[in-house]
């Protein structure tokens, strides 16, 4: 993690990284993404499909280009400081938003803190490293424009020491507009938002009538901490090549997966 990333991530409890996909890695990326938005339920491998046609389960696993990207170079050593060198990927599902597409739950502002309670997610700055123990990678695979809708945040919310009263930000759902102190990030296709769970976030409306949002839920923790989707089904685990399977498995307090002791991790 760089001086300038560490600063804007203990600032505002997000970061932004601009061009990270390259176009190669992009192209694949989109066309897997199709690829999988395009494909009949009944020919979908068992666990893999869409409740709801926003998250498609273990879009991850779904294509290796996309498997690639839990490893992305541009933000490996960022999981391992964010994890004190203790990561595990919990899971991936893909997001999509669809034009003219509704789904309210996805409006609602929300936090670990909300959800889970003060003091499951920790966030904490020792020795000039940050740690925190649930945090969420998004590659982006189109473009956001100011004014398309797509992921609001509150800059700093991960710090706070109160509980966020109800009545602010029209209560809690968001609209067509970020509320006043709210912050619309607007992620070109290739780039990548790195969010804690800590940090109040949600979602605006999709407005584009002939784009789509999509990007993957990569979501990190710790290697002895519970969460996540269950134990590897026995598909997931054929799909997966070795370095990722290690990096979705339980490790001790003190273990050191031999993927991390690597620079660069690549698939095998
Ligand atoms: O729609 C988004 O970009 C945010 C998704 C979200 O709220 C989450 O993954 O917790």
């Amino acid at each position: 993690m760089t001086p300038e990333q560490r600063y804007l991530f203990d600032l505002n409890g997000f970061l932004h990284l601009e061009n990270v996909l390259s176009d190669a890695e992009l192209e694949k990326c989109r066309e897997a993404t199709d690829r999988y938005m395009n494909t009949p339920l009944e020919e979908l491998p068992p666990d893999f499909g869409t409740a709801n046609r926003i998250g498609y389960d273990h879009g991850f696993a779904w294509d290796k280009a996309l498997e690639a990207l839990v490893f992305h170079p541009a933000y490996w050593v960022i999981v391992k400081e964010l994890t004190n060198n203790r990561p595990r990927l919990k899971s991936g599902t893909m997001l999509v938003n669809l034009p003219g597409q509704e789904y309210e739950n996805q409006r609602v502002l929300h936090c670990a803190r909300d959800d889970f309670g003060r003091y499951v997610t920790q966030y904490d700055v020792r020795n000039d490293r940050i740690f925190c123990n649930d945090f969420v990678i998004f590659p982006y695979f189109w473009d956001v424009n100011p004014g398309d809708g797509g992921l609001v945040v509150l800059p700093g919310s991960h710090k706070s020491e109160f509980d966020r009263p109800k009545t602010l930000f029209d209560g809690g759902i968001l609209g067509d507009t970020p509320p006043q102190y709210a912050l619309n990030v607007t992620p070109k296709a290739g780039d990548v938002v790195i969010l804690t769970e800590l940090t109040t976030h949600g979602t605006l409306r999709w407005q584009p009538t002939e784009r789509k949002r999509a990007t993957l839920i990569l979501r990190y923790g710790l290697q002895y901490l519970p969460g996540g989707k269950g134990p590897m089904s026995d598909t997931l685990r054929e799909r997966l090549s070795p370095e990722t399977v290690e990096l979705m498995a339980q490790g001790g307090y003190q273990d050191i997966k031999e993927i991390v002791q690597r620079d660069v991790v690549t698939l095998s």
